[in-house]
């Protein structure tokens, strides 16, 4: 074992974080516990899948009007019960979910924390095997009473407590922060535990990678189109041009971009006017993965402002996304400043 515990599992870690906070009551290691439970079992759905015709639409929509696959709904009422079991919660949202979930205190205990959760994010993917994701965010309370209400969940990025993703890919990883350093694990599926496989990741200050949905770039905005198009301009002096890599899964796309840096992006455009601020939703998918990608030394904006001083008004509100290496953003911001009237 070396000094950054390569191998170790999620529990154990969790546990030895703990010991550093003498005033920790091991319920926060409880709720991440609980979390990667729910995780291990949508996995092993998500890798038979094909086997056992959990694929295919269910002819639904969810509340955004888009297509529900089943894996989806599977994955929503694994992590739902999973959160209103645990005690941890007083409210919790999806992105499979019209409304909030208030969560009644029980008997024992009343939870402390409220959680923002994309079950299955990048689920058109899943027909053609490709890695798709869970996202989460979590605030501490700010309400009193027994169940949450939405003030638990309108709060801003930067009050997050832990914010984390899973991504079913060749393996099955789960990364998270519960504010210091950010940390992969990998699941060993012969033995059903999350091993301890990234330590501390670090995003590098500027990568060489751009990551977006080109295909909207008529819709983008002047700012957009100029940082895209300067991206692939040839200038070796500065690395250019660019190499591009978009899955159209956030989860995988956002865990490339952690790991060897460049920008990940999903801006505002003009192809549906119900949708001006682009596709991405603040409270379950933005958040937590700027959350992650702080911690982890890069930068998240909205090409405007920090995603995370953004200040929530709806559950699924969405907003315009740059997110990876630190130099990558700001030049993208940049661009949007000088070439965008309002961004
Ligand atoms: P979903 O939550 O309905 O799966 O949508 C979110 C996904 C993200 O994973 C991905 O970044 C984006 O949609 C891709 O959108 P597009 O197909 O417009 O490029
Ligand atoms: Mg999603």
């Amino acid at each position: 074992m070396d000094g950054k515990g390569i191998g170790i599992t999620l529990t154990r870690h969790i546990y030895e974080s703990q010991q550093v906070h003498p005033e920790a009551t091991g319920e926060f290691s409880d709720m991440l516990n609980q979390i990667a439970w729910a995780a291990k079992v949508v996995s092993r759905e998500v890798n038979k899948a094909g086997l056992v015709e959990l694929l295919g639409l269910t002819g639904e929509k969810n509340v955004q009007g888009e297509q529900v696959q089943k894996l989806d709904r599977f994955a929503n009422e694994v992590f739902t019960s999973v959160i209103s079991g645990s005690g941890h919660f007083c409210i919790m949202a999806s992105e499979e979910m019209a409304e909030a979930q208030p969560i009644e205190a029980s008997a024992y205990k009343t939870g402390r924390y409220s959680i923002a959760f994309d079950p299955l994010d990048g689920s058109s993917n899943i027909d053609v095997n490709v890695s798709i994701g869970t996202i989460f965010a979590i605030h501490r309370r700010v309400t009193e009473g027994q169940a949450g209400t939405e003030a638990d969940l309108l709060q801003p990025g930067r009050k997050l407590v832990a914010a984390g993703y899973v991504v079913y890919g060749s393996s099955t990883m789960l990364v998270m922060s519960t504010g210091n350093g950010v940390h992969g694990f990998t699941l060993d599926p012969s033995v059903g535990e999350f091993l301890k496989s990234h330590p501390d990741i670090q995003i590098p200050a500027r990568g060489k990678t751009y990551s977006v949905n080109e295909g909207n770039f008529p819709y983008w905005s002047d700012g957009v189109r100029r940082y895209v198009a300067y991206m692939k301009q040839k200038d070796p002096s500065t690395g250019r041009p660019y190499g591009s890599r978009y899955i159209g899964s956030m989860v995988a796309d956002v865990h490339r971009t952690l790991l060897r840096g460049g920008i990940f992006m999903y801006p505002a455009d003009s192809k549906d006017p119900l949708k001006p601020h682009g596709k991405l939703r603040l409270l379950y998918e933005c958040s937590p993965m700027a959350f992650l990608i702080e911690r982890a030394g890069g930068a998240a904006s909205t090409g405007r402002s920090r995603v995370l001083d953004v200040e929530p008004e709806t559950l699924h509100q969405r907003v315009p996304f740059f997110a990876g290496s630190v130099e990558n953003v700001r030049e993208a911001e940049r661009f949007i400043a000088e070439h965008d009237e309002d961004g």
